[in-house]
Formats: C-alpha cells, sequence, structure tokens
C-alpha cells in the first residue's frame, strides 16, 4: 500500500521516466529501432525496477494511465528521432496485460497515435508470451485490430512461456523477441543445437522477424549472426538510455 502511494505520487511528480535502448541490426551493426523502458528514480536517486513496481501499478490501476504515458513518450522520441536523420526508426513499447485487457486500450492507442503524428507503421507493441496464451478468439480479433492501425507485435520473452506453434501461427504477430537467458546460454559450448537456434528457425518457418535481447558480447553477437539472427539488444551495443543520450549515440552511429 505504501509502494502504491509512492508510485502513484511518483507519476505526479515526474519522477518516472522512460529511457531508450537500441536496438540495431547484426550485420551492419547500424540503429534501427529502440525499446521504451519505463525507470522510476526515487528523490533520494534510488532506482527502483519496474518488474517491482509494474505489478503495482497493475494490481492498482494506475498502469492505464501510466502505459498510455509511456506509449506517448515513446511515440513524440519517435517523431523527434526520425526528423533527426532515422526515417525509419522503430519504436518498441510494452504492454501490460492489464492495459492490454482493457476495453479502451485500442481507441487510447489510436488517439495516442493520432495526436503525436507517429507513424503507426513505426511502433510495435510488445506482450509477453502468456498474454499471446490468453482466450484464444478475444485475442485474435484484438491483435487483428492493432495490425489493421499499422502497429506491430512482438512477443516479449519469447520462449519462457508454452505457446504451442499452431496457436501462434492463428495470431497477428511480426516479430519475436528471444529471452535473454536464452542468449545467455548459447555460448556453452555443451549443447548441440540452443533454444535461440530454434527459435531463428520457427521465426523463418512462420515468417516472423527475430530479435534477440541481452545480447553482452561479441561471441553470442557472432553466433546468433550466424545463425541468421537480423536484430540485436542489449549492453554490447547499448544500455537503456534517456532521451539526450540517444540522441548523442545516434549521431555517433550513422
Ligand atoms: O528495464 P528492465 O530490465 O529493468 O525491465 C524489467 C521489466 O519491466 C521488463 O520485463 C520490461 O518489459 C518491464 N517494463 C519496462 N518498462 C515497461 C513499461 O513501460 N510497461 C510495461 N508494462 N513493462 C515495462
Ligand atoms: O522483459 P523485457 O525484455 O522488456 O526487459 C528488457 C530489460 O532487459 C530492460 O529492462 C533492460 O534494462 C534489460 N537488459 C537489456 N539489455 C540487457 C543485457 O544485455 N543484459 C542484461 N542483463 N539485461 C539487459
Ligand atoms: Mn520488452
Ligand atoms: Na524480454
Amino acid at each position: 500500500v505504501n509502494m502504491m502511494h509512492a508510485l502513484r505520487a511518483a507519476f505526479e511528480e515526474r519522477h518516472l521516466f522512460v529511457v531508450y535502448q537500441p536496438q540495431i541490426d547484426m550485420v551492419t551493426r547500424l540503429p534501427v529501432g529502440a525499446e521504451a523502458l519505463l525507470r522510476w528514480q526515487t528523490e533520494d536517486k534510488t532506482m527502483i525496477s519496474p518488474s517491482r513496481f509494474i505489478p503495482i501499478a497493475e494490481y492498482s490501476g494506475l498502469i492505464i494511465e501510466l502505459g498510455e504515458w509511456v506509449l506517448r513518450q515513446a511515440c513524440q522520441e519517435l517523431v523527434r528521432i526520425q526528423r533527426h536523420g532515422f526515417p525509419n526508426f522503430m519504436m518498441s513499447v510494452n504492454v501490460s496485460q492489464v492495459q492490454f485487457r482493457h476495453p479502451h486500450f485500442l481507441s487510447m492507442l489510436r488517439k495516442a497515435l493520432e495526436d503525436t503524428n507517429a507513424p503507426p507503421h513505426c511502433i510495435e507493441l510488445e506482450i509477453t508470451e502468456s498474454m499471446a496464451m490468453e482466450e484464444p478468439d478475444a485475442l485474435i480479433k484484438l491483435l487483428d485490430q492493432i495490425t489493421e492501425t499499422g502497429v506491430s507485435i512482438a512477443i516479449d520473452d519469447f520462449g519462457t512461456g508454452f505457446s504451442s506453434l499452431s496457436h501462434l501461427q492463428k495470431l497477428s504477430v511480426d516479430r519475436l523477441k528471444i529471452d535473454r537467458a536464452f542468449v545467455m546460454e548459447i555460448t556453452d559450448s555443451s549443447r548441440g543445437s540452443s533454444i535461440a537456434e530454434m527459435i531463428i528457425q520457427l521465426g523463418r518457418n512462420l515468417e516472423l522477424d527475430i530479435i534477440a535481447e541481452g545480447v553482452e558480447d561479441e561471441r553470442q553477437a557472432k553466433i546468433l549472426t550466424e545463425l541468421g539472427c537480423p536484430y540485436g539488444q542489449g549492453y554490447l551495443f547499448s544500455k537503456p538510455l534517456t532521451s539526450d543520450a540517444l540522441h548523442d549515440w545516434l549521431r555517433t552511429h550513422k
């Protein structure tokens, strides 16, 4: 309860902010997009992880407002980046299951796109694999409606859930994000065929795009590239950056 009040106060007092982690083309190493990630820095400068406060935001319902705010921030940032010499830049935004199930989610999305002038085809929403497994009919419909706006869908932390291939095939999904746990184990020489390799193959078979997250070293990047993984995100390329730091980083990565 205390944390719930603190979170609401932090939101109102603008102690929450959005950082952006670059996503790169594994072959050219050039930036292609960024993932928007929420941060909370308390007054005594302590950083609280979203994995701690997002569940509280979900439980309290604040996630509806907060999620809309993150989406709008990300859309505005995207417009700025595209104007500064990256016309095809993509922006990925995490969506909570509570937001996603909200009856006004679709109208909220349309309004945010309209108000910010963000190009829908350059926005990607990340849903988790468990969200992608829920109530098939409603989900299929919602994903189709989102796709109609031009916005694309990625499944985050892919490989950690239990989605069946037949189910996945029914969903308007554009990209799978290989969970960083599978990127970490990719250099274990003891393993023959890795889960990352299977996900890349799955993406190819289902004609889904693939991005590896949590790429931390060159060995991982090399193996992923050899396996045909086109995009990557991780500390090897860049940590999540504030808006200003992202603009500086982009200037040196043209
Ligand atoms: O950035 P970090 O690794 O600390 O994020 C931890 C978790 O919080 C990740 O699972 C990430 O997807 C989630 N997260 C970060 N920002 C947002 C956000 O704006 N909305 C939602 N729903 N989840 C977020
Ligand atoms: O679950 P989701 O993919 O949304 O979470 C992304 C989180 O992973 C971000 O909060 C980010 O801070 C974190 N992250 C990004 N790159 C790396 C990395 O290379 N290594 C580790 N350990 N964490 C990372
Ligand atoms: Mn994510
Ligand atoms: Na993830």
